[in-house]
């Protein structure tokens, strides 16, 4: 009895035993629920972090986007319009392949005329095969933006797209975007981020493909190289150029222009005034800046020979080689200030393919109708990232400068490939090194 009274007094009954088993399993239960609930909150906490981390990202890449474009505006707005150049301050805008800080981000930015493209939406069917399009490609863009509904021979309007597996409209208007391109018959991304086999392949979608040498906007704002606003030669009565020029159109020479008008009706091209006898050429080439065939504020399709590549302005002017050269040369060191100074270059070239519209007497005259020496639209380029972050993005924006103010019209972020991989932040004056200046990180090299 007294075993069996001491052994229920050391070892506990039954049911007690049974008990503390079970709060054993029950604290292990809660522990394992606790530390589940532990992994999962951390778990919770590391995504939302990561979530308010990307965000900050995003936040703080949307704020260097928009310091990097006020950046570039400003620069724009404070070079003025006298004349847009590779020695202008806004050409030199990313060159020195520096990421600049704003707070916790990093941008670099560039800018590039627009006039320094040919535009789709003016472009003569000439240029456009002198750029090295197809006969088949030019008829269609053509056929693009011209109003009607009547194909070209090797055209294609509504009919044809309307046949398309996902059929659509041609627009019949003009492009917005060099993008829209890809819409056209016949423009396929190769030809368009590749280019026209001017290029080699390697650098596709690279600075220098067809969609750098294309632009939807380009022009000039109609005034001189001093900013003062320019006279209509059609419009405008001898006294008033007399007036309007300060002095600059002599009384001979207004009264001469007036009585060419009278004589032989409206100027159609600038190349015109080289008829006017009355007036000596060097006259002419000095007045060229103050003259022109429209009061419209800007030119709109104007090409900059200042900042054209060689391809765009071999396109516009159809100069031999050796021309081209001259004019390369001459903006390098000292860049024209009106079309006037380039007439006198090009008056000494042939045309390189004669055409119907090369006259004698002036052997470029529609050529410099299509000039420019400044620019009123401009493309900017961003990358930005985030500090701490290797992630980059590109954006891109289409700005107008007019009357000193420059006015965004479009905007849009940008993928890598095809698109900001391939910007070069090299000089912009039709120089396209294919390794050098590869945009690089801070701390990564390049
Ligand atoms: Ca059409």
């Amino acid at each position: 009895m007294n075993s069996a009274i001491s052994s229920r007094t050391c070892d506990p009954p039954a049911a007690f035993r049974n008990r503390k088993g079970q709060a054993l399993v029950m604290a292990i239960f809660v522990v394992a629920i606790l530390t589940a609930g532990a992994v999962a909150f951390s778990q919770m906490v590391r995504t939302d972090l990561k979530a308010a981390r990307s965000d900050l990202d995003t936040f703080r890449r949307q704020i260097a986007f928009r310091g990097g474009m006020r950046y570039a505006m400003a620069v724009l707005e404070s070079d003025g319009s006298g004349t847009d150049s590779a020695k202008s301050g806004w050409a030199r805008l990313g060159r020195d392949e520096k990421w600049l800080p704003l707070r916790d981000a990093f941008f670099r930015v560039q800018v590039r005329d627009a006039s320094a493209c040919l535009n789709i939406n003016t472009a003569t069917a000439e240029e456009m095969r002198r750029l090295g399009l197809e006969e088949s490609v030019v008829d269609a863009l053509i056929d693009w933006r011209d109003a009607d509904d009547d194909p070209s021979p090797q055209g294609a309007e509504s009919s044809y797209y309307e046949s398309l597996p996902v059929p659509y409209r041609a627009k019949n208007g003009y492009f917005d975007t060099a993008e829209e391109l890809l819409l056209v018959k016949g423009v396929t991304p190769d030809l368009l981020y590749r280019g026209v086999g001017l290029r080699r392949a390697e650098q596709a979608g690279q600075d220098g493909s067809l969609l750098d040498l294309l632009t939807p906007r380009s022009g000039e704002e109609n005034v001189t190289a001093d900013g003062k606003p320019r006279i209509d030669i059609n419009k405008a009565a001898a006294w008033e150029m007399q007036e309007k020029s300060e002095g600059a159109v002599s009384e001979q020479a207004a009264s001469a222009i007036e009585k060419y008008r009278r004589e032989k009706g409206q100027f159609k091209t600038l190349g015109d005034l080289f008829k006017v006898t009355d007036i000596p050429q060097p006259e002419i080439i000095r007045l060229l800046d103050w003259l022109s065939l429209s009061d419209k504020p800007v030119l709109e399709g104007r090409v900059n020979i200042n900042t054209a590549s060689p391809e765009v302005l071999k396109a516009v002017l159809n100069i031999p080689e050796e021309a081209l050269r001259a004019v390369l040369k001459r903006r390098e060191e000292n860049p024209f200030r009106s079309p006037g100074e380039a007439a006198e270059l090009l008056n000494a070239a042939q045309p390189a393919q004669p055409g119907p519209q090369d006259e004698a007497s002036a052997p470029q005259p529609n050529a410099l109708d299509g000039l420019a020496t400044k620019s009123a639209y401009f493309y900017i380029r961003l990358l930005v990232r985030a500090e701490g972050s290797q992630a980059v993005r590109g954006a891109w924006a289409l700005v107008k400068r007019a009357q000193g103010r420059v006015k965004a019209l479009q905007w849009r972020e940008v993928d890598r490939s095809p698109g900001w991989g391939g910007w070069q932040w090299g000089p912009p004056e039709g120089k396209y090194p294919s390794e050098t200046n590869r945009p690089g990180l801070p701390g990564m090299g390049g």
